[in-house]
């Protein structure tokens, strides 16, 4: 043929593409208006039950939004029903027809007009349910659909237990999709159908590989035209592949097209996200009609990690950094809406960061879509986390999830590498047998490898990857630093256990042990309450404070050495873990944002050092509420904020008034502040080429008086958290808990006693991380002064009201069992004693709690107060007394409000 024909072909092609390029693949969602029964029902659907009370429904749904907050330990695992009413249009019957679901968890069985339509596993993953056989096409028909869900605990269904909670629902996009009897292929894994890689790539050249198969589901032999076509981001085609291919009556057919040389491709990177569009379509060679459509995006890179100099993508060197992510929000579970899942690309990407760890199991597809659009590079993961189940059905079900995650996100120019099994050893089964704890380990070590081959396999151009927690010898020996092309690490020095300084020394010592291996911190990150800040902040105490110094730590820790890939922090945002006690009760506080994404103070220290444009914050922005004693003979306190900025210079204006200029040191610069009561608005400038950048915040100071007698600052009020060095903000009630003190003549404060350490804790310095029932308020009642004497407050005549909180911090129980302890030497907590204590509280010599004790009201871990009123005469202020009848005294809490 010659070339002035082959064009001629091709142009007369186009034009007919062009012409008949009528979408023939219609997917709409069915999220609204379902009916939810929240139980089994016996026979059904075959046997309908009357007696059922079905509620209405919208999805994405998830029937464990509330039960993973409350004091009753544990939540719904169970079996869930959905059903819904289909309008299947009379003109589909020689269509395709099926049930698209993005995710539900975690085994669904699908009904169609009362008969079972197909299942599926694990909740984490897509799936495609074909549904014609079932379907009642006469017009005006009515189909209904059943979805069969249960959550409960599958030991052969990953994962077993993690530190997450493993909401119930059908709670991504629900789809209907129709295709063509002739269709690309809806039945490989819930997958596109096409993938596509690019196997060579460069500034002047890419290859592109595209590999599929369709299928002919009519009744006739068919010949069809496959043509792949790439379009840049404006729409021009830059490249066009045909291939002639011929199908008999319900035939699939495979097929490879190889797109050689398009020039000088705009490549895709954190900077510029360019995404070019790849569509494959499939056309009858006869009639020349468009019968399906498969568009994917595409993203010309190339990368490697190199163990010596770090990750390189396009040929430029790039410190992976960025945060790991789980799917839920605050009163919502994981059931979100898309816009959220976008959110928090964007949020990140705003942050400065260019990696997201997909953790720890795949995500809504919005996610990964977000990231192609916003360059992000991600990691994905399948949910094998702490432990396995050494039988065949886990080992298959995780291959399962492998294919199925690998298959339905493999069009992702985003994702770089695919992982499995997180802290795969953290939950060591059989103690005290060391032959099966050998062959626990070998069965460990032989599934990575299967998932290793699989992975390898189904994608021979990405990274594969296991997370593991610190503990690096075991790893080393089991081989699962051997068994992927590089290693992730979770680590925890200076929050579980250690300090620090431990950080740099794995990194280090990692180096020299696997110099050949390339690795990223996969995760690190300390808790942040985002109620708690303290002017002293130490390890484990939930404060921002002290999370602001452990990331301070470890992002320079990372950034100083070129042989570490990354890091992600732990987490994104703050997430719901059931189990979990602690400050929050079943959450995870180690977000740099809020459950419901409000940012952290460590988010602005990140962008501090991420942003390539000027920037400046003020650190502890979310801290607006707050409280502290006036300094003798004045009307103010002082207190030091930071300001993040990655200019070298800047100054913090108080009320419009300077205090002056400071030098950043690591994107941060430290001003004392001299707050004075009411509104204090804070200014922070640095000025880069004469053009200023500001950020701005008013915070609400309310100064408490040392001297009680004194007119100028009158007393109001005073919350007093016992046994604590901490601000506690409640910003809803507009009252902020200040830490304890002595008492001085003339002010307030404690007499006798001593702060509450829970012993045999190696993590906490004071107080207790119980749930601490029948409040939301656990910090204060977790910490507490034992032995106490007196509370008194030299405050002027008048009427008052004094609340008085208390908590039993022990018990015999041994102390909750951190989900996830993470340190080294595994440092359980010890058995308790409890104890038996009984007192009486007085105020003013009058006894208010008659015998308090554990007989009565002071039950362990929950919260107990009371309310007194208290009229104050004769100068005599407020003096509480404690006095023990057996054990010792204690106090929690303090409220004293003055009424008139
Ligand atoms: C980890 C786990 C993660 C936990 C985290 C923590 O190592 O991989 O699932 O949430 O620690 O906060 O303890
Ligand atoms: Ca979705």
């Amino acid at each position: 043929m010659s070339i002035t024909v082959k064009r001629l072909l091709l142009l007369v092609l186009l034009t007919q593409v062009f012409v008949v390029r009528a979408q023939q693949r219609i997917k709409t969602s069915i999220n609204t208006n379902w009916q939810f029964y929240k139980g089994d029902i016996d026979g059904y659907p075959e046997k309908n039950d009357a007696s059922i009370k079905w509620e209405t429904i919208s999805i994405p749904h998830s029937w464990n939004k509330a039960d993973v907050t409350d004091d009753e330990k544990g939540y719904y695992r169970g079996t869930g029903w959905y059903t819904k009413r289909l309008s299947i249009p009379a003109g589909w019957k020689n269509k395709q027809v099926s049930l698209y679901f993005e995710g539900a968890s975690q085994v669904a069985e699908i009904y169609v007009n009362g008969k079972k339509a197909g299942a599926h596993t694990g909740g984490y993953t897509s799936f495609n349910i074909s549904i014609n056989s079932y379907l009642n096409f006469e017009p005006n028909a009515v189909n209904t659909i059943w979805v069969k869900l249960t959550n409960r605990y599958d030991e052969n269904i990953p994962p077993l237990t993690a530190d997450f909670t493993f909401f119930g629902g059908i709670y991504r996009d629900v789809y209907l999709v129709s295709t063509d009897a002739v269709h690309f292929d809806t039945d490989n894994n819930a997958s596109a159908g096409v993938s596509v890689t690019t196997p060579k790539v460069s500034a002047a050249s890419a290859d592109v590989n595209v590999s599929g198969a369709f299928v002919n589901q009519s009744k006739k032999a068919r010949k069809l035209h496959v043509i792949t076509r790439i379009e840049s981001a404006d729409g021009n085609i830059v490249a066009q592949k045909q291939t002639n291919l011929k199908a008999a009556a319900g035939q699939k057919i495979s097929f490879q097209q190889q797109i050689i040389g398009v020039a000088k491709p705009n490549l895709w990177s954190p900077e510029s996200p360019y995404l070019y569009k790849i569509s494959s379509v499939l056309i009858d060679a006869g009639t020349g009609k468009q019968l399906d459509e498969v568009s994917n995006p595409l993203g010309f890179r190339w990368f490697n990690f190199n163990a010596d100099k770090g990750f390189f993508l396009n040929g430029k060197h790039y410190k992976l950094i960025g945060a790991s992510r789980h799917q839920d929000y605050k009163d919502m579970a994981n059931a979100l809406p898309d816009a959220i899942h976008v959110r928090d690309v964007e949020f990140l990407k705003n942050m400065g960061a260019n990696f997201l760890r997909v953790s720890h199991y795949p995500q809504d597809p919005e996610v990964l879509q977000a990231c192609d659009r916003l360059g992000i590079l991600t990691s994905v993961e399948i949910p094998i986390v702490n432990q396995i189940t050494e039988s065949v059905e886990f080992a298959q079900n995780c291959k399962n999830m492998q294919v199925e995650m690998i298959r339905q996100n493999f069009n992702h120019p985003s994702v770089i590498i695919w992982a499995y099994m997180n802290e795969v050893l953290l939950r060591l089964p059989y103690g005290n047998e060391p032959d099966k704890r050998k062959t626990y380990l070998e069965s460990v070590a032989r599934l990575a490898q299967e998932l290793e081959d699989i992975t390898r396999k189904e994608d021979p151009y990405r990274y594969t990857m296991i997370p593991n927690h610190g503990a690096f010898d075991l790893y080393n020996k089991v081989g699962l630093t051997k068994i992927p092309k590089i290693v992730g690490w979770n680590l925890y020095q200076g929050w579980y256990s250690g300090d620090l300084d431990g950080f740099g020394k794995f990194l280090d010592n990692h180096h020299k042990e696997l110099p050949e291996k390339p690795f990223i911190v996969t995760e690190y990150g300390a808790d942040a309450d985002p109620r708690v800040h303290s002017l002293q902040p130490v390890r484990f105490d939930k404060s921002n404070e002290y999370a602001v110094i452990y990331h301070k730590a470890y992002l320079k820790a990372i950034n100083e050495r070129p042989f570490v890939m990354g890091g992600a922090i732990w987490n994104l945002a703050d997430f719901n873990s059931e189990q979990r006690a602690e400050s929050m009760p079943h959450i995870n506080n180690k977000g740099i944002a809020t459950i419901d994404r409000q940012p952290k103070d460590s988010y602005w220290l990140y962008k501090a050092d991420l942003w390539p444009q000027p920037f400046i914050a003020i650190g502890s922005k979310r801290w607006t509420l707050r409280s502290g004693i006036a300094e003798a003979g004045k009307l103010q306190c002082t207190q030091p904020v930071e300001i993040f900025s990655n200019q070298p210079n800047v100054t913090l204006k108080l009320n419009g008034k300077s205090l002056g200029d400071a030098k950043t040191v690591k994107n941060s610069a430290l001003f004392n502040v001299p707050f004075i009561n009411g509104e204090n608005k804070l200014q922070a400038i640095t000025a880069v080429n004469g053009k200023e950048f500001t950020d701005e915040v008013t915070v609400n100071f309310k100064l408490i008086t040392n001297i009680l007698n004194n007119i100028e600052l009158p007393f109001t009020e005073l919350n007093v958290s016992l046994g604590d060095k901490r601000y506690i903000i409640d910003d809803e009630l507009h009252q902020v808990w200040v830490p304890e003190k002595a008492y001085e003549a003339g002010s307030w404060g404690y007499v006798g006693g001593e702060v509450f350490v829970m012993k045999g804790n190696g993590r906490i310095s004071y107080g207790s991380d119980k749930d601490i029932l029948g409040t939301d308020n656990d910090p204060i009642y977790e910490t507490q002064r034992a032995g106490i004497e007196q509370f008194k407050l030299d405050v002027p005549d008048g009427s008052y009201e004094v609340t008085l909180h208390f908590a039993e911090l022990l018990s015999n129980q041994k102390g909750e069992e951190l989900v996830y302890n993470l340190s080294a030497n595994g440092s359980a907590p010890k058995k308790e004693e409890a104890v038996s204590r009984a007192f009486d509280v007085d105020i003013n010599g009058l006894i208010v709690l008659e015998n308090l004790s554990n007989s009565n009201y002071l039950e362990t871990d929950r919260a107990y107060s009371s309310k007194v009123m208290v009229n104050v005469v004769q100068g005599k202020g407020i003096s509480i007394g404690f006095k023990a009848r057996t054990g010792q005294t204690i106090l929690n809490g303090l409220q004293v409000r003055k009424l008139f």
